[in-house]
């Protein structure tokens, strides 16, 4: 989808949550976004981390007190996938998904999501284009334009595999998806990666991108800024 920025005091992007709810929390204490700001949230809510049930009532919370945009990650299409009968639940329960079913307390992937849930994941995002930049889960193809990306591209692949030149277009483009086990964001000036590991021992991060300003929240309730001073 296409969205103005311009309209909004501050637009924040979150990276991947993976059910880091105590981290979430931390962060939106923090910035205490209203209805004159955005969050744009980048993919993976759900899978590996203990609270994915959590994050996703957060995330719908947080829909009613400011404007709030998700992008559908990959871990929530396979979650769908296995939902719809096109995939089959294992792959998904080995790639983090036992710890989602074990969040709503259910035993078999089948039946299990609140329809409050269910509508959370099939009304997610493919990516937002706005003036200066697009953000989507996971990667871009360069020379296609941004209405036109391939939905496996922007969900699955990693910047590892290569990491795609700048857009034509000179928009920055703004994923998670790829995990910096060191905790820092990756920013490459044409792309900026918002993955900074919280289920593994990482952080939360999110950017706000009128300033460029940066702040992290860890699953242990520490939060730190873009100089890494951790602060109380
Ligand atoms: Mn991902």
């Amino acid at each position: 989808m296409y969205l103005e920025l311009k309209k909004y005091r501050s637009v924040y992007a979150i990276g991947d949550i993976h059910g880091c709810r105590r981290a979430l929390d931390g962060l939106l204490e923090y910035i205490k976004p209203d209805q004159s700001d955005l969050v744009i949230t980048l993919g993976d809510y759900i899978d590996r981390g203990d609270d994915s049930r959590g994050v996703i009532d957060r995330l719908l919370e947080l829909s009613h007190t400011t404007n709030w945009l998700g992008i559908r990650g990959n871990h929530e299409q396979m979650l769908l996938n296995v939902l719809e009968g096109a995939m089959k639940a294992k792959p998904w329960l080995d790639y983090g998904g036992a710890a989602t079913l074990n969040s709503y307390g259910a035993s078999k992937a089948k039946d299990f999501l609140p329809e409050s849930h269910l509508e959370f994941l099939v009304e997610l995002e493919d990516s937002v284009e706005t003036e200066d930049f697009f953000l989507t889960h996971a990667c871009y193809d360069p020379a296609a334009p941004f209405s036109e990306q391939p939905a496996e591209l922007l969900r699955w692949r990693h910047l590892y595999e290569e990491i795609p030149v700048a857009h034509p277009s000179g928009k920055t483009v703004i994923v998670g998806h790829t995990p910096s086990r060191d905790g820092e964001v990756l920013d490459l000036g044409h792309i900026v990666c918002l993955d900074t590991y919280c289920h593994g021992g990482g952080w939360l991060s999110v950017m706000e991108l009128k300033s460029r300003a940066l702040w992290q929240f860890s699953k242990w309730g520490k939060k730190r800024n873009t100089n890494g001073f951790l602060v109380s």
